[in-house]
């Protein structure tokens, strides 16, 4: 049963992709939700597409026994540098499950406060560095929490050091990376066949996969020859056994997995600390409110793991903007069976569809008519667990079930610390007093061209 989805007249061969505004497809796409609502349907490269962007669908389609996440897109080129990384895995191949036991409880709450120091060095760094450029310099948001976050999760899962804040030029490591995230992404749209016949792009290509594949290598190599007893996600690589197969992570998945792990660690981190400050500037209340927060409860002594659970504004003040700035803007999902969706469209097995949180994250269903504002408060500890009572599939920036994020808690206190020290130490202004709100997409989502500025308020702590 059930009627076809509704959307945009598709054409031959192209579908609807001409359609799409090449500088953003974002905002395509919400021009397409305008017209057809919280469900329709795209002819896209990888086939039949429907989007999906309110709160109850999302919920309904985050249901695993009716629905998995297709590797298609991004997901699908991206294989080519990491065929067996766990986010690019797919649910059934035996990689993805031993990867995902033996990395769980590495990922746990106990491992992760084990990486409060080393994380805490990295923020002071970033802290100082801005001290020392003084209260007229115009700080690269985005830029300087990429080095933040590649810096972090390079040091506490494998013990590596870009120290990226020391210099202008990016290590090799991150061009390549970031050359075969943007190539990815061209080559999901143009396909792997005409991918290759573009010489020029697909030898660098191949190249940057290379760089990315040596240096990981090295890193393993390096830590076998000098087994130092640290505990991080690399040891739990090396050392854990899978409980169900008996088996261990070859040195493949092992070099897959670290480079996955510096490619979903650092932009979705970083885009979210920068939309952070983009909202808490043009919202100077929101701002006030979690620097009150921040000296009431840790004043001008050191920031501690304690501190942590102790800072429910700030805490808000993250979820709110990932409500609203979803670093990863759409999930994909796949129908196991024919379907019927929403009670009433019909949906047949294999159709991609994408969750655009985006969108569902401002479902007026759920938020109201203040859903597009940036209002904190409404994601405090109470008022969270009541609009997930209320409405199941009203936030979900880190994914769904078995293969939502496993990083979580990870970017979680590493956030909070550097939230925690920069409020502590500096009061902000724009730059651009007048800036307003530009989205780069890449795989992921972060603020374009938002500067500012930083000055202490007293002696750095
Ligand atoms: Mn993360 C999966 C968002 C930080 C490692 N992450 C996902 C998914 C979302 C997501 C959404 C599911 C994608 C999908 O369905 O295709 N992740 C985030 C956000 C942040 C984040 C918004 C920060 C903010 N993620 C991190 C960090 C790490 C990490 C930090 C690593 C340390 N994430 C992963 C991995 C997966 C993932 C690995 C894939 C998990 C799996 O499929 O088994």
């Amino acid at each position: 049963g059930g009627i076809p989805l509704p959307g945009p007249r598709a054409y031959p061969l192209v579908g609807n992709v001409l359609q799409f505004d090449s500088s953003s497809t974002l905002t395509s796409i919400e021009n397409f939700i305008d017209q057809y609502g919280e469900a329709f349907r795209l002819i896209l490269p990888w086939g039949v597409t429907a989007v999906i962007s309110s709160a109850a669908l999302v919920h309904e389609l985050s249901d695993e026994t009716r629905f998995k996440k297709p590797i298609i897109a991004d997901l699908e080129q991206i294989r080519n540098g990491v065929p067996a990384g766990m986010f690019t895995a797919r649910t059934e191949e035996p990689i993805w499950g031993i990867a995902h036991r033996v990395l769980t409880p590495a990922f746990g709450p106990v491992p992760i406060q084990a990486m409060f120091p080393e994380m805490h060095e990295l923020a002071a760094q970033l802290a100082m560095k801005w001290a020392r450029h003084g209260p007229q310099q115009s700080i690269a948001v985005s830029e300087d929490f990429t080095r933040l976050a590649l810096d972090t999760i390079a040091l506490c899962s494998m013990d590596f050091r870009f120290n990226s804040y020391y210099h202008d030029e990016l290590h090799p490591f991150i061009t390549a990376m970031s050359n075969f995230l943007i190539e990815s992404g061209n080559r999901a749209i143009k396909g792997n066949f005409l991918s290759n016949l573009l010489f020029w792009s697909s030898n660098r290509y191949f190249a940057d996969i290379k760089t990315l594949r040596t240096t990981a290598q090295a890193i393993l190599d390096a830590r076998r020859a000098n087994p130092n007893g640290r505990q991080d996600l690399l040891s739990a690589m090396l050392d854990g056994v899978d409980r169900k197969t008996g088996e261990k992570l070859d040195d493949g998945a092992i070099i897959d997995n670290l480079i996955t792990f510096l490619i979903a660690g650092h932009e979705t981190t970083s885009g979210m600390l920068s939309f952070a400050f983009v909202m808490l500037l043009k919202n100077p209340e929101t701002l006030r409110k979690a620097q009150q927060e921040v000296d009431q409860v840790i004043g001008r002594g050191p920031i501690t793991v304690e501190h942590m659970k102790k800072l429910p504004y700030v805490t808000a003040v993250l979820r709110e903007t990932l409500r609203l700035c979803p670093t990863i803007p759409s999930l994909g999902v796949q129908a196991l069976e024919d379907t019927v969706i929403g009670g009433k469209w019909a949906v047949s097995k294999g159709t991609v569809m994408l969750l655009f949180l985006a969108r569902s994250h401002r479902d007026k269903a759920v938020y109201g008519e203040t859903a597009d504002d940036f209002i904190p408060e409404r994601m405090l500890d109470e008022n969270f667990e009541r609009l997930s009572k209320e409405h199941p599939g009203f936030w979900k920036p880190f994914g769904n079930g078995q293969r939502g994020c496993i990083g979580r808690a990870f970017a979680w206190q590493e956030a909070m610390i550097i939230m925690a020290m920069l409020l502590q130490n500096f009061d902000f202004e724009m730059t651009d007093p007048s800036y307003k709100l530009k989205i780069k997409e890449t795989l992921t989502t972060k603020p374009d061209g938002f500067e500012m500025k930083a000055k202490l308020r007293h002696g750095l702590t």
